[in-house]
């Protein structure tokens, strides 16, 4: 769509909002940036788009005569598709595309795009490394915290944009075409706004959905529902496994990270070399890889990027030790699956912070997975007594109750002692208490240092 002089409803005033108000404004289009939430001040928005940037704000109820105006409408990822707002202009025919089509479709280069439940973020921030080394202009954006509109503008023919793609920013694609995909793995999260798992799976797996021949998609073999999906796609498949070897593909063999090509195996890099612990890690490190190689990327290159990786940050991040009980931030922890991962990596007795804002997931694996580990369960936010509840059900007891982060670190170093380890993963999102999981993580930490 030529977007010059057209009207276009941005819905959202937070990152993904003044990216694409930006946007559209630097492509000749009128930006009408629209926000629901009635608290929202039309100043601190105003300051947001900057002095450049000029746009008509509108809070609270969307009016109608805005509505017979637009040629289209643009929605950030938080916004639910079948909300009331959405539904009006659906029903009166105008186009809708979430921020990261509106991306899409104003940038150029090749896209390397990652989803899944669990993982995104470090292996979108490794293979932004990785592409970084073999080449000069790469931008790193999505789900990650960068809006893709906000440097759609500045990619070439020779760019590669690696995108951290959500299930909630899959929702709305349309011609959003990767050349390289990958879906790292599917377990229950965010139920409440894909309502079923099937329409979850759905979403997610409509990343390689205008993907073709040339292109291709790396999928998690032990994941039943990919291993199925693999076999349905017209782009080429690479697969990677943590648990098998495989005639095709990336997988664990003896510790070393090996990709098979017919009779020919390259190593990638043995798993000792790495500084990420865990096997959920050393998957999301055979994903980035297959990605890079698929897109041609030498695999010394790849060996050299993976050895240097830091783990990203709120990440089973290491915090501090004091009396000799070590911290860990997992604030990133925002499902029961990131968060069995979580406590799987504790190697001593634990005080476990959980709970948070309520997306229905179901609590029991998580706290089946405690194998022992866990000496107290520190529950705060809109899902405690649900936890509580589930916690007693699977035969846990061990169970305190915080008003505040403040107070459950408080609580957990009490009674904490030398040996243990106290950690931050709550397996729910951070937005009943904090605007995001990194506010939350950072909140954490500080409090653990102020201890
Ligand atoms: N809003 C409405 N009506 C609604 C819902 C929201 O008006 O029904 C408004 C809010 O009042 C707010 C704005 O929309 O002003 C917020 O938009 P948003 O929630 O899409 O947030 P952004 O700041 O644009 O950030 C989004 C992603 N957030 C979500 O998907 C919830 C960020 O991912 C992402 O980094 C950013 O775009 C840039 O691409 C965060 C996230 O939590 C990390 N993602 C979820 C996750 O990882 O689990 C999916």
């Amino acid at each position: 769509m030529e977007l010059k002089d057209k009207k276009v409803l941005v819905f959202g005033t937070g990152l993904s909002g003044i990216g694409a108000a930006a946007l559209l404004y630097k492509k000749g289009a009128e930006p009408v940036i629209y926000d629901g939430n009635v608290k929202t001040e039309p100043e601190q928005v105003k300051e947001k788009l900057g002095k450049d940037i000029p746009a008509r704000i509108l809070i609270g109820n969307l009016p109608e005569e805005v509505l017979d105006e637009l040629d289209l409408a643009v929605l950030s990822p938080g916004v639910p598709i079948d909300i009331p707002a959405v539904n009006m202009l659906r029903d009166r025919g105008i186009p809708i595309w979430g921020e990261v089509e509106l991306a899409y479709a104003n940038s150029k280069g090749n896209v390397l795009a990652i989803t899944g439940t669990n993982g995104k973020t470090t292996t979108t921030s490794l293979l932004g490394e990785i592409m970084s080394l073999h080449q000069e202009s790469v931008f790193v954006v999505g789900n990650i915290g960068t809006p893709y509109t906000g440097v759609a503008l500045e990619t070439d023919e020779e760019s590669v944009t690696v995108a951290e793609i959500s299930s909630f920013q899959l929702e709305t694609i349309d011609t959003f075409r990767p050349k390289v995909s990958a879906i790292l793995n599917i377990t229950p999260d965010h139920l409440n706004r894909h309502h079923t798992m099937e329409e979850y799976i759905r979403v997610k797996e409509s990343i390689a959905k205008n993907q073709g021949e040339e292109d291709t998609c790396v999928l998690n073999y032990e994941d039943e529902a990919l291993r199925e999906f693999g076999k349905t796609l017209k782009c080429q498949v690479l697969f990677f496994s943590s648990l098998r070897t495989l005639e095709q593909g990336i997988y664990l063999e003896e510790g070393r990270i090996t990709y098979r090509n017919g009779e020919k195996k390259t190593v990638i890099c043995h798993v000792s070399e790495l500084n990420l612990p865990g096997r959920h890690n050393y998957e999301n490190v055979m994903a980035a890889a297959g990605m890079a190689l698929s897109y041609g990327v030498p695999a010394e290159e790849i060996c050299m990027a993976v050895k240097q990786f830091q783990a990203v940050e709120h990440r089973i991040e290491y915090v501090t030790e004091k009396n000799g009980v070590v911290y860990y931030n997992d604030s990133k922890g925002t499902n029961p699956d990131a968060a069995i991962k979580g406590i799987q990596a504790m190697d001593r007795p634990t005080l476990l912070i959980g709970g948070g804002y309520d997306k229905e997931s179901s609590y029991d694996e998580w706290i089946l997975s405690f194998d022992g580990k866990v000496k107290y369960l520190v529950l705060l936010g809109e899902t405690r007594e649900k936890i509580a509840r589930a916690a007693r059900t699977c035969g846990f007891d061990n169970i305190l109750f915080a008003d505040t982060l403040e107070e459950a670190v408080k609580i957990c170093a009490e009674r904490a002692e030398s040996g243990d380890a106290v950690l931050l993963s709550p397996a729910c999102a951070s937005w009943d208490m904090f605007p995001s999981y990194e506010v939350r993580g950072r909140k954490f930490k500080e409090y653990v240092r102020n201890l």
